[in-house]
């Protein structure tokens, strides 16, 4: 493992679970999907280490443990998982401490079913902005319009099961909330960028991320992603 490897590689959280190996979560911090899965550890208080994997090259580290280059993925003691859902399913059921999902299948459908809008219908939707919002790149007219129409359409769709009671699938924190803290600041901000408009603004989605970002697992996620994101958009910039 490099110098830059070690910035955020190797930390030990809290034991409380422990395995035989210690399970290790692969990625960088600045990636919404990893921070997903490192924020349900941190709340679960699941003994982890991090390996810091970066995409963009089909490097064997990336590409035999998670085929489509992309992060986050696990190294578990049964062998590599990759695809964030997959990884955090995988999660709660071996770490059954600090449930994310409820014991009741149809509060459990519920929370994966809001996962599913704020990711498939909302973040992969506004992702089509991030060169252009994001990178210094330039996003095609045509793109732009078709990503409106599909964030309107999606964004109508969250809202009508967003609860924000005070948590987004209501009064419990969730799996939904792991999705929701990192995935609504990059619809807003693209969108707010792009367009001149915070797609999300209809909903009380700024005082809930404040509210959330009050939580130390959030806080941690957060000022690891800042650090991160600063040492990504440096190596970028000096390519
Ligand atoms: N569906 C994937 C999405 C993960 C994803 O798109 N990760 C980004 C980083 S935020 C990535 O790896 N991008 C590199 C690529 O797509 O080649 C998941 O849920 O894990």
């Amino acid at each position: 493992m490099g110098g830059r490897d070690a910035l955020v590689a190797g930390r030990l959280f809290h034991p409380i679970t422990s395995n035989a190996m210690t399970l290790k979560l692969c990625g960088f911090s600045a990636s919404n999907y990893y921070n997903k899965i490192k924020l349900q550890l941190l709340e679960k208080e699941v003994v982890f280490e991090e390996e810091l994997i970066w995409t963009g090259e089909a490097h064997a580290r990336l590409i035999d443990r998670s085929p489509l280059g992309k992060v986050p993925f696990l190294d578990t003691p049964d062998g590599p998982i990759s695809e964030s859902m997959a990884c955090a399913e995988y999660i709660e059921a071996v770490y059954p401490q600090n449930k994310l999902l409820p014991a009741d299948p149809y509060a459990a459908a519920k929370v994966r079913e809001l996962i599913i809008y704020s990711e498939l219908h909302l973040e992969l939707v506004a992702r089509e902005l991030y060169a252009e919002a994001f990178f210094g790149g330039k996003v095609s007219d045509g793109t732009k319009e078709r990503t409106h129409k599909l964030l309107l359409k999606g964004v109508a769709g969250f809202a009508k099961l967003a609860k924000f009671a005070p948590f987004v699938a209501g009064p419990q924190f969730s799996l939904a909330d792991c999705a929701a803290i990192v995935h609504l600041p990059l619809v807003s901000s693209a969108s707010k960028i792009i367009y001149g408009e915070d797609m999300l603004a209809m909903l009380p989605v700024k005082d809930y991320l404040r509210a959330m970002g009050e939580r130390a697992t959030v806080r941690m996620v957060n000022a690891d992603r800042k650090a991160n994101t600063e040492i990504m958009l440096a190596a970028r910039s000096a390519k």
